[in-house]
């Protein structure tokens, strides 16, 4: 803002749309899917708004053509998508069949993304453990059967796509995996303290052994990768981590400043910490002492400098007020309370239909900035940004495709990665948005819309691009240097 020159991005910036399979994909129990744990957990009454599942979502199993077309139109350069690990292995172990029709869907579309010149970018792991691995240890609370399992399940899809894909993505936001399903029990496969909501879990441990098993078996993967396919197929391979930034809720009151680094060491550095330094932050130790894992020298060697880029998923930002009592046992925070107000009452930004996402973009190259310092000035891939519309669901369809306020979003944010890469030297050079379609969102079922394309649910997942559709394509034509 103000400076004469205008911030841009390098001539070889990859840009494009993110997806995830059980959001978008349907057809749960065709060609031989196995079911997921969110299979399992959308049929628990209460779980999901609207009582909604993954059953049908988008259709994309039946429509990928639709969803290339869409891509094509909207100019993107790259999709990220994930794949379902119960398509491809429906019991998921080791030692289960592979499911042949699953691996042919998936080498399908990545052949046509790359005949309609899309670099596909694909996610191993967004939160659709099968069914089956949880019911038989516990999925990634059995740290050595899920490694293995997920490691296998890793070297078999990297042999199906590997020399066509070059860029890998282990887990999606394992902070969610965890705390989600394991703390709070909001996310599949629900576990919890509270007996109210679940009749298993352990709040107070089970979110740090099931975090410490994802970085294990993400950096398996990643030694697999590296060993025996990096040479011939010469991709990359990362984790995405998601955060939000952090402001004091009261700046003259240094313990809520110093909350924020804490705020942002719980949700990120939890995972970027042992991946980049090879440990966890002094912080969560001092505050979990032995209830979070410790590490063995061999775990630590798969870990430390397992990310050829950062993957950085980013939505908001929150105020940040430190407690003054001792941290409860259950508390994944550090010890502080998250706000949408600071403490004259001011909103971090306007209201959306999602009650956690209030938009600030100065916030996004703020936290770029950050990660950064603290990482070592990595390669950043932003593999989701977006947001949902306030009241979006109940619009008239001409107010609904009319969406300024996404517009409105993606512009600042995307010039926001432009200052950051522009004036703090920060290296990024990808951005998926979050999402090329409206689709299942998890807990909150179809209320909420995040697409850039709407569905309609109740005509034939009929899809009809919204104005932000094309408002990300000219941001970034005006962006990116020409070659
Ligand atoms: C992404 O997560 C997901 O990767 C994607 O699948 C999803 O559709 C998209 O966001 C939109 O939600 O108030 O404690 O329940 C974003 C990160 C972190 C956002 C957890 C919601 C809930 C916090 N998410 N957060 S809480």
């Amino acid at each position: 803002m103000g400076s004469i020159e205008q911030s841009n991005l390098p001539s070889d910036f990859l840009w494009g749309f993110a997806t995830a399979a059980y959001q978008i994909e349907g057809a749960a129990k065709e060609d031989g899917r196995g079911p997921s744990i969110w299979d399992t957990f959308c049929k628990i009454p209460g779980k999901i708004a609207g009582g909604g599942s993954g059953d049908v979502a988008c259709d994309s199993y039946h429509r990928t053509h639709e969803d290339i077309a869409l891509l094509k139109e909207c100019n993107a350069k790259a999709y990220r998508f994930s794949l379902s690990w119960s398509r491809i292995i429906p019991l998921g172990g080791r030692n289960d069949p592979v499911n042949k029709k699953g691996i042919e869907f998936y080498q399908k579309f990545v052949d046509d993304l790359i005949d309609a010149g899309i670099t596909p970018l694909i996610t191993l792991f967004h939160w659709d453990l099968p069914d089956e691995l949880d019911k038989r240890y516990g999925g990634p609370l059995n740290k050595e059967e899920f490694v293995a399992d997920f490691a296998n399940y890793a070297r078999l899809v990297f042999e199906a796509f590997g020399s066509k894909v070059k860029y890998w993505i282990t887990f999606n936001e394992p902070w969610c995996s965890s705390v989600l399903g394991y703390n709070n029990g909001s996310f599949a496969p629900g576990h919890t303290s509270d007996r109210t909501k679940s009749p298993v879990g352990d709040s107070s441990t089970e979110q740090w052994i099931v975090g410490h098993s994802l970085l294990v078996a993400h950096g398996a993967a990643v030694k697999i990768y590296r060993d025996e396919f990096k040479q011939r197929d010469g991709g990359e391979i990362g984790i995405t981590l998601n955060g939000d930034w952090a402001e004091p809720w009261d700046p003259e009151n240094p313990a809520d400043v110093e909350a924020c680094d804490r705020k942002i060491e719980f949700a990120i550095s939890w995972f970027a910490d042992p991946i980049y330094h090879g440990k966890y932050p002094d912080s969560m130790v001092k505050q979990l002492g032995d209830r979070l894992p410790t590490w063995t020298p061999e775990d630590i060697a798969l870990v430390k400098g397992s990310n050829d880029f950062y993957g950085m998923n980013h939505y908001c930002a929150n105020f940040i007020r430190a407690k003054t009592t001792e941290p409860e046992l259950n508390d994944v925070a550090g010890n502080l309370d998250i706000l949408l107000e600071d403490k004259n009452g001011v909103s971090v930004g306007p209201a959306t239909q999602s009650p956690w996402l209030q938009p600030s973009a100065i916030g996004f190259r703020k936290l770029l900035k950050w990660l950064s310092e603290r990482y070592g000035y990595p390669k950043i891939y932003v593999t989701e940004n977006g947001t949902s519309v306030l009241g979006e669901n109940d619009m008239p369809l001409d107010e609904l495709l009319n969406d300024e306020f996404r517009a409105k979003y993606f512009r600042d944010y995307i010039s926001a990665m432009a200052d950051a890469y522009t004036l703090d030297g920060v290296n990024v050079r990808a951005y998926m948005a979050w999402s090329l379609l409206d689709n299942f969102e998890w807990a909150e079922g179809y209320e909420t819309r995040f697409g850039v394309t709407y569905v309609d649910y109740e005509n034939d997942q009929k899809r009809i691009p919204k104005k932000s559709a094309k408002e990300i394509g000219k941001v970034f034509d005006r962006l990116i240097q020409k070659a």
